[in-house]
């Protein structure tokens, strides 16, 4: 096992105003300080730092790091749950500034994470970036049962739903809550999405889903040529 270390994203200076530092808002990720990740965010977003710049260059490193070390058991979940706790005080922060960017909605979307699944930092990223897209998204969170994804997407009117999975034991419901759609007679009205660290675009053919979205930005291009694909409407 070899200690895990901080991947310094490479360029960040070229991306920040001269004299910025990031280490204090990696170490305050890392160390779950979300209080103080929360002041460094704002202060950034203060400082004219674009949002994803904040995203990729202030909060993933210490949440990289610490994810490592949970995936070599050198930290157990109460450590990696503080840790995501400060990822997404920071997430909330840029959320709405990525939002205001996005033109007229394109469609609507209902993302959450599977049921048995409490895995969201990922799917919330997703959420973020179709935001940012111009996509109206109802987040049902995590641990999400199929008749909710179902009745979400009747009630909203969804043109796409995306299913996120961490588990290879949970990856299943992705699958099941398809198989869900299909019996209520609305497979038609929707395009899935499928995502999650163990899932491939095997996986999703296997399962069903009309994609698999390797990462946000792939869930994007993805969802935004989905939403224009024909559809059976909504009764
Ligand atoms: C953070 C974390 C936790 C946190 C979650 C906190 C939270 N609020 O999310 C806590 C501590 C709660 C946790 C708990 C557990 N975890 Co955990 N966790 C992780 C960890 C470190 C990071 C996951 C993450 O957030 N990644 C970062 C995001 C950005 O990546 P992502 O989710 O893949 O999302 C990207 C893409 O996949 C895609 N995407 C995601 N969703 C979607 C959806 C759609 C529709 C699309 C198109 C795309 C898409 O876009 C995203 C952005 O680019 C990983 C290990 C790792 N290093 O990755 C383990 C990991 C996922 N966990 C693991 C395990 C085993 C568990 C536990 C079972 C541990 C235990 N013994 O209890 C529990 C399960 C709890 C449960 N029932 O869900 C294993 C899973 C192994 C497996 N293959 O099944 C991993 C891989 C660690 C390991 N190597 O052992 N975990």
């Amino acid at each position: 096992m070899t200690e895990p270390v901080l991947q310094i994203p490479e360029g960040w200076e070229a991306r920040a105003p001269e004299g910025w530092e990031w280490q204090t808002l990696w170490e305050a990720v890392e160390e779950g300080d979300h209080r103080y990740a929360h002041e460094r965010v704002e202060q950034a977003i203060e400082a004219n730092i674009d949002p994803r710049t904040i995203l990729d260059d202030g909060l993933f490193p210490g949440f990289t790091l610490q994810g490592d070390r949970f995936s070599e058991q050198i930290i157990f979940i109460p450590e990696m749950l503080i840790t995501a706790r400060a990822m997404k005080t920071g997430l909330a922060l840029i959320r709405p500034l990525l939002a205001a960017q996005a033109e007229k909605p394109v469609g609507t979307f209902v993302m959450g994470t599977v049921l048995g699944d409490m895995h969201d930092i990922g799917q919330s990223i997703v959420t973020i970036m179709l935001e940012n897209a111009g996509f109206n998204v109802i987040n049902l969170g995590t641990d999400v049962h199929p008749d909710r994804f179902i009745e979400t997407a009747r009630a909203e009117q969804a043109d796409l739903v995306g299913f996120s999975a961490l588990l290879s034991t949970t990856v299943y419901y992705q699958k099941v809550t398809i198989e869900e759609f299909v019996k209520a007679g609305h497979r038609g009205k929707v395009k899935i999405l499928v995502g999650g660290a163990p899932t491939t675009q095997e996986w999703a053919d296997e399962c069903g889903a009309d994609g698999w979205g390797r990462d946000a930005v792939q869930a994007v291009k993805l969802a935004l040529a989905l939403v224009k694909q024909p559809r059976e409407t909504w009764a």
